[in-house]
């Protein structure tokens, strides 16, 4: 390079410099180490020795002119980091949504609403009596395993009084105390709504809330939730139930869904059943192609239980059963909304991995 190639780069770059962009940080593009000014004083070893004392003090008088412009700059503009342009547009603040298991809580809320049923909320760690004794189920009653219960460490208060089938509400907890444990079932809320209504039906309740179950797999979760209807008056049959069946199966999966109950053992309803919706992966067929549906199995999905109310629960419940007939349901709002056309969700722990990358598609 020659001297006044030296001088005309150096021209470039003052201009340069006084013509940049407010939002550049010319501190750092300019006279950082690996800056322009730093490129351009290289050049130095390349010129002939007789100019180099010159372009030396060419170079100098660059770099404090550069100091000076670069410092007035950030004066008026501030220095370019803390720099704003508020003409940019903005960033959108990211939007949650509710969660897909509210979202199906609220819809099953509102099909059972729009037919006279009253949603309840009834306690999430309760007496063993609401969660098992008032249904039939006295202390040490092998049905009881069937639960894979959470048990909370309270004392037991319990004294012991001898259990009376016909008058179970001797055992009451607010008469003798009890163990507690986490819901198992949104069962506990029969007895509760029998006693909320001071036992005296008609009883039209929707409770819905969280289960809990010592069970790990890709349809059972620890926490979960469950739906329990329950309805009681004079003449209800099973007739009435399985009407209900049909009307929620219509009004939450759509027009062709098909429901069926089977015969099953519960302690607290008599007769009993477990209801199966017809599967929406394989079409209710069984087969997806040459394979078996991975999902179903069989073309039905079992999603819960139902029957008609043992006497002995609504004895526990204050209710003459000479009297009142009834019938319950209990199912898993995580089944019954994966089921949901389209969705094909075959593993219902991913609604509780917290990964939005699932979430955001609900
Ligand atoms: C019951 O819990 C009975 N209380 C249902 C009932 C109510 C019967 C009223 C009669 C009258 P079961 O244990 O089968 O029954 O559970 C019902 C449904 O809850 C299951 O079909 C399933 O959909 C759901 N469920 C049970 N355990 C889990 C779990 N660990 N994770 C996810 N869903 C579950």
């Amino acid at each position: 390079m020659t001297i006044s190639e030296l001088q005309t780069a150096i021209q470039d770059l003052v201009q340069q410099l006084t013509a940049e962009a407010p939002g550049v940080d010319v501190r750092t593009k300019y006279l950082g180490k690996k800056g322009l000014f730093n490129q351009l004083a290289r050049v130095l070893p390349s010129l002939a020795p007789e100019d180099r004392k010159t372009a030396g003090q060419l170079i100098n008088e660059v770099r404090t002119q550069l100091e000076a412009t670069v410092l007035e700059r950030e004066k008026t503009v501030g220095a370019s980091t803390n720099w704003v342009d508020v003409t940019m547009p903005g960033k959108k603040p990211a939007v949650g949504h509710v969660h897909p298991i509210s979202q199906a809580m609220a819809e099953i809320t509102r099909i059972f609403e729009k037919v006279g049923f009253t949603r309840v909320r009834y306690p999430e760690v309760d007496w063993d009596w609401y969660v098992f004794e008032s249904l039939n189920m006295p202390p040490d009653h092998p049905a009881r395993d069937e639960w894979e219960t959470f048990f909370v460490d309270v004392p037991d208060t319990t004294k012991p009084v001898e259990y009376d089938a016909n008058n179970p509400r001797k055992r009451h907890p607010s008469l003798v105390g009890g163990k507690m444990v986490l819901t198992t079932h949104t069962s506990n809320g029969q007895v509760r709504e029998m006693e909320r209504l001071n036992s005296t039906p008609p009883i039209r309740m929707i409770n819905i809330a969280r289960c809990y179950r010592r069970q790990q797999d890709a349809t059972h979760t620890q926490m979960f939730h469950q739906f329990e209807g329950l309805v009681v008056d004079k003449g209800i049959t099973i007739q009435h139930l399985k009407g209900t069946l049909d009307y929620f199966a219509r009004e939450f999966y759509g027009p062709g869904t098909k429901s069926r109950i089977r015969p099953f053992h519960f302690q607290f309803t008599e007769p009993s059943f477990e209801v199966d919706f017809s599967c929406h992966i394989c079409m209710g067929t069984g087969k997806v192609g040459e394979n078996k549906c991975k999902f179903c199995k069989s073309g039905w999905h079992e999603v819960g239980g139902a029957g008609m109310v043992h006497p002995n629960v609504l004895k526990a419940g204050g209710i003459d059963p000479e009297e009142y007939t009834g019938f319950a349901f209990g199912w898993g709002v995580e089944r019954t909304y994966t089921l949901k056309p389209g969705l094909h969700i075959d593993d219902i722990r991913l609604l509780y991995s917290g990964d939005m990358r699932f979430l955001e598609q609900f």
